[in-house]
């Protein structure tokens, strides 16, 4: 099939063996909707849980086969780090035939610019998820977690995962959102106007305003009842979404 123009951008699909269903939708997203893309971006969170590329588990290896074909077929991959996989690595990327892109990018296309992210970091007002990430994406503590046995490392994402589960049920809704100030810091940091993330699970278009300069924070869905995708081509931007 010839690729057309246009790039598609997903994020938060949580992939993991309890949802084939999940999985499922993912593989027909690939072989209907991605095969006619130049490019595919995945905004974080492509994965439930990762705990380093050593991790010899048989479903990301199925994961890395659906995208290595569509990278074989000419799409170009684009990987990028959320909160529950900030551990995946070059190696993996490798056997993806992905390149791991790094928060903010700049994407480039049709003679515009958007500023890309996962959108974990711009939830600045949850105090104790900040905290964490400090500590998490510290390169030292990476170095640290993954020089630790499997096992290990797997019982503390597990434990990690059930205290934010927990702590997540607490927290008002506006500190799990993105914070407006820090939205306008980092676009206006990188000259930008238009914002893509995931990561709040909270899909929506929202305009911006720059002292009188319009802009956009276009918020992508994440996977469960439904699969989200945003399609940029020659056109401008569309929010899709389908049953899963
Ligand atoms: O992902 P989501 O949307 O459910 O929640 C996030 C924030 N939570 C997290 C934690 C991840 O879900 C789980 C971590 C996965 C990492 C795997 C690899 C390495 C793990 C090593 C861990 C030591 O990102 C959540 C936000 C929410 O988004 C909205 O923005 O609120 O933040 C929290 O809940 C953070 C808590 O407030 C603090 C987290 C406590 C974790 C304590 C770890 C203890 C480790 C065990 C020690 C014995
Ligand atoms: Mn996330």
């Amino acid at each position: 099939m010839t690729k057309t123009d246009s790039i598609l951008c997903i994020s938060d699909l949580h992939l993991s063996p309890e949802r084939p269903d999940v999985f499922q939708a993912f593989r027909s997203f690939l072989n209907n909707k991605a095969e006619s893309a130049s490019d595919l971006f995945i905004l974080g969170d492509f994965f439930n849980l990762w705990i380093g590329d050593d991790d010899p588990d048989a479903f990301s290896g199925q994961v890395a086969n659906a995208l290595a074909a569509l990278a074989d077929s000419g799409t170009n991959i684009h990987i990028m780090h959320g909160n529950r996989d900030f551990l995946l690595g070059e190696k993996f990327c490798e056997t993806c035939r992905a390149s791991l892109i790094h928060e903010p990018y700049v994407l480039s296309c049709f003679g515009r610019e958007y500023l890309l992210m996962h959108g974990d970091s711009l939830c600045t007002r949850d105090n104790d998820y900040m905290a964490f990430r400090a500590m998490v994406r510290n390169p030292q503590w990476q170095s640290d977690f993954l020089s630790r046995p499997l096992s290990e490392r797997q019982a503390f994402a597990n434990e990690a995962r059930a205290k934010s589960k927990s702590m997540s049920s607490n927290k008002a809704e506006d500190i799990m959102d993105v914070s407006p100030e820090d939205v306008i810091k980092v676009l206006s940091d990188h000259q930008q106007k238009t914002l893509i993330h995931g990561h709040t699970h909270r899909p929506d278009i929202h305009a911006l305003d720059f002292s009188g300069t319009p802009g956009l924070r276009i918020v992508l869905g994440d996977w469960d009842k439904k699969g989200w995708y945003l399609k940029i081509s020659q056109e401008g931007h569309e929010m899709q979404d389908f049953a899963i």
